[in-house]
């Protein structure tokens, strides 16, 4: 059975979330093959948003079926063709932002502020950015003739749901790739909108299908033979068990994993700059981001002011109603989450560091959780360890650059870092000490499509964004 939805009219502010979505495969919503469906909930409201089907093996291999038949046309298409789809879809982006952001934050959890003026200009701007690249893949270094990979399977987290479909999607079909990816079972509904964009822009039936559904769906998607490069965004978990399936293989892999990053905050920092920092650092997407900077790296000497300065800022942030514009901290995305979140906050006070929230009102249902800090925290305690991936900060102190740059890397992990200093000696000297990916000096969670971004160590391997994001699409001639 062929769901049907009509596309949004452009002035509509508030979304319309049909009872029931299907899955996206061959240019239409179908059900799933045997029928299965799962609800996705509002985290800020426990309301059920709507069913959505729950793809089999048998749905993953239509899907794969779809995209392999679609490759044949769509990857010898002229580059400039290929761009005109991706000009198109970047502005119904545009033009349905307001309906998508509110679609976002219902589902997710996440601050319309932030949903609104971070992720969708972002998924426009991948687009724009994406189709620029189209018709220029021979004179990018390359060499004269590079070739797609074939049919991607991609696999998200529910984090940024529509961003990072955005960043799976444009390079893979600016370089003549097809796709079928599988957003979060928490956050599947701005994908499943996205298809619906996908329809408006007129791109070719089996380009893009997308399979709504749990872990087993990313499972049978990754294990599909039809499959011919893998991109992943997830836990560092699924991450190493998909790169255990994908060994003896030929599909190619690209995975982006957790994080552990520190912001590092030199005496001479002008503190209310760094200040804001460390809370968009931390706080921005209610932490739940693999790049945040979750571990404040002080100098000894500025400690007590800097962290004075955070606590009263941290007393002014809202945290509530996702769809409230005046809204700093919205709703955990689920409960499996907020269970994570404060067994890792009760692990750093059964060690013996020492937490602090500023008084908040939590509403009553949905879920929620408190800014919070610890401080006392050693590099041995598991808060000064593990990715929390919520709005948790822990405090660690250092007196020389060189202990701060020892303890920044002091983690398995390797995406992101952050510096504060009015210096730019310290900040090169720095950046160049630290095994990050991504390192920003006097800003944080600055994103931008022209800037690659990926990690050293167990946050994985393969660029996203920018010249190199395409790498991960093409085979080099
Ligand atoms: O991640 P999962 P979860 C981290 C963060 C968080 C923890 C757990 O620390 O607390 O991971 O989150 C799909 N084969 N990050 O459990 O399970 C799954 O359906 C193929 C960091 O939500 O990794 C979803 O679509 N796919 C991160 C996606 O993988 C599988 C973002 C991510 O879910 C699968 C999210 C399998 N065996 C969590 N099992 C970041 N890097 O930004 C699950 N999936």
């Amino acid at each position: 059975k062929t769901f049907e939805y009509a596309p949004a009219p452009e002035s509509r502010a508030v979304v319309d979330i049909a009872p029931s979505y299907g899955l996206f495969v061959d240019g239409e919503f179908r059900e799933a093959a045997d029928g299965k469906v799962f609800k996705t909930v509002s985290p800020s409201s426990e309301e059920v948003l709507s069913e959505v089907a729950q793809a089999s093996a048998a749905d993953v291999d239509a899907a794969v079926q779809a995209a392999r038949k679609a490759f044949g046309t769509w990857s010898v298409l002229p580059g400039a063709e290929r761009a005109k789809y991706l000009f198109r879809i970047a502005r119904i982006v545009q033009e349905r932002s307001r309906e998508l952001a509110v679609l976002e934050s219902l589902d997710n959890g996440k601050p319309i502020r932030e949903s609104r003026d971070a992720d969708l200009p972002l998924v426009a701007a991948h687009f724009f950015y994406y189709a620029g690249w189209a018709d220029k893949l021979p004179y990018a270094g390359y060499g004269p003739d590079p070739k797609p990979l074939g049919v991607a399977g991609q696999v998200i987290p529910w984090n940024f749901p529509l961003l990072m479909l955005a960043w799976k999607i444009a390079p893979a079909l600016a370089t003549g790739n097809t796709v079928v990816l599988k957003p979060a079972e928490t956050t599947p509904l701005s994908a499943l909108f996205f298809a619906d964009i996908c329809r408006q822009a007129g791109l070719p039936r089996g380009v893009v299908n997308i399979v709504t559904g749990d872990g087993s769906t990313g499972a049978e998607l990754v294990a599909h033979p039809g499959v011919d490069k893998i991109a992943f965004t997830g836990s560092t978990e699924v991450g190493k068990a998909i790169a255990r399936t994908a060994a003896g293989t030929d599909k190619k892999l690209t995975l982006e994993l957790g994080g552990k990053a520190a912001n590092i905050v030199y005496d001479d920092a002008p503190v209310d700059q760094a200040v804001e920092g460390i809370v968009n650092g931390i706080f921005f997407n209610q932490g739940h981001v693999c790049c945040a900077g979750s571990r404040l790296l002080v100098q000894e000497s500025v400690a007590e002011e800097v962290l004075d300065a955070l606590k009263r800022r941290m007393a002014t942030l809202r945290v509530g109603d996702p769809l409230d514009k005046n809204t700093d901290i919205g709703a955990i995305n689920s409960p499996e989450q907020l269970a994570r979140i404060r067994a890792l906050a009760e692990a750093g006070e059964a060690e013996g560091a020492e937490r602090w929230a500023p008084a908040c009102d939590l509403p009553a249902t949905g879920y929620w959780f408190a800014p919070t800090l610890f401080t006392g925290v050693t590099q041995a305690h598991r808060i000064a360890r593990e990715e929390i991936f919520g709005p948790v900060l822990s405090v660690l102190t250092f007196r020389t650059p060189a202990e701060a740059v020892e303890k920044a890397n002091n983690t398995p992990y390797g995406l992101s870092a952050g510096i504060w200093t009015e210096k730019g000696s310290r900040i090169l000297w720095t950046a160049d000490k630290l095994r990050a990916g991504i390192v920003w000096a006097n800003t944080f969670n600055k994103f931008d499509p022209a800037s690659p971004f990926g990690g050293y160590k167990e946050s994985g391997y393969g660029r996203e964004g920018g010249r190199h994001g395409l790498e991960a699409y093409l085979d080099v001639r």
